[in-house]
């Protein structure tokens, strides 16, 4: 590659909440380094993942999805979208079939990307595998309808449909320039933050309501010995009355958590994990700027 031209460019994925903005980001990098669930508003940071190529490099930008924000947490969330698109080369506008085109997470997402106006805006249509061929093409008429999209990309993210043409359609627009990550690393999150992120997760699916909403996970340690990696993490809530929902009776329900948290977290370090949780409440830390940047906004 020494002396030969390269090309390399950053694609931010920007859009409503659930829409499967993760489960692409994952896909494409064959390996899981965003968690996803059914709920929404589940990734809080701006995570990427890189698809390193021969003579070129695509980093794309996975976001919080872009909702009408009233809690100090959400507004965060909401500005890490909207400031992943400062330095990006092309934006994604991604939506899927199930959200109403005059939605108002929509219009949200279509002001963003208006805003960036001096990129080339691709727009991406998931789920399709919820829909018929003859459903589809007025959706795309609808949401294409007043903006200068360069591209719409009907894809499926969890079957795969789509999803090679919506890689040809950024590679296709990456600039010239030297790769910006050595070739072998596929995401630039940590491992210590890729695992309170599974552990989040794992609360996301086994606990409803407000709950999801009101967890953070931090990692108090992360000892890698010969063979085995030691990892303490606190399961952050807002309210003591929460503590005993997470716990479960019996402990069950925070069993449940460290058991599955556990089972990925091997597999993504390869190695046995000792997995200790612990519950903890800091009250309000949702609405505590300290605490937040400490989460890393
Ligand atoms: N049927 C179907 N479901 C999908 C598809 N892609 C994602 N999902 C599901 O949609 C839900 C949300 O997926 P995520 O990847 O977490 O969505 P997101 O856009 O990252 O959501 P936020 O992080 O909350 O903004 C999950 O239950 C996924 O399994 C798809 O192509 N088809
Ligand atoms: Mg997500």
């Amino acid at each position: 590659m020494n002396g030969e031209k390269t090309r390399c460019g950053i694609a931010a994925l920007v859009g409503p909440p659930n829409v499967g903005k993760s489960t692409l980001l994952n896909r494409l990098l064959g390996q899981k380094v965003s968690i996803v669930s059914p709920k929404p508003q589940t990734t809080r940071n701006r995570i990427a993942g890189i698809i390193t190529g021969e003579d070129h490099q695509i980093v794309i930008l996975d976001t919080p999805g872009i909702h009408e924000a009233r809690s100090p947490l959400n507004r965060e969330m909401v500005r890490v979208a909207a400031e992943s698109l400062a330095d990006v080369d092309i934006v994604v506008f991604m939506t899927d079939v199930t959200i109403a085109p005059e939605a108002k997470s929509q219009e949200k997402t279509a002001a963003l990307v208006k805003k960036e106006g001096r990129r080339p805006a691709l727009l991406v249509i998931n789920k399709i595998d919820l829909v018929k061929k003859e459903e589809l093409l007025p959706l795309i008429d609808r949401l294409g309808r007043g903006h200068r999209f360069e591209a719409i990309i009907p894809i499926s993210a969890k079957n795969g449909d789509g999803v090679d043409i919506f890689l040809g359609e950024v590679a296709k627009r990456l600039p010239e320039g030297p790769m910006l990550y050595p070739p072998d690393i596929p995401t630039d999150a940590s491992e210590r933050f890729i695992v309170s992120e599974i552990i989040r997760e794992k609360v996301f699916l086994k606990t409803s309501q407000e709950i999801p909403y009101s967890t953070a996970v931090t990692i108090d340690a992360f000892n890698e010995e010969r063979d085995r990696t030691i990892i303490h993490a606190s399961i952050v809530i807002e309210r003591k009355s929460q503590k005993g929902i997470i716990i479960g009776k019996g402990g069950a329900r925070l069993k449940e958590i460290g058991t599955a948290a556990r089972r990925e977290i091997e597999s993504l370090l390869g190695q046995k994990v000792v997995l200790k949780l612990w519950v903890k409440v800091k009250k309000d830390w949702s609405r505590d700027p300290g605490f937040m940047r400490e989460l890393g906004f």
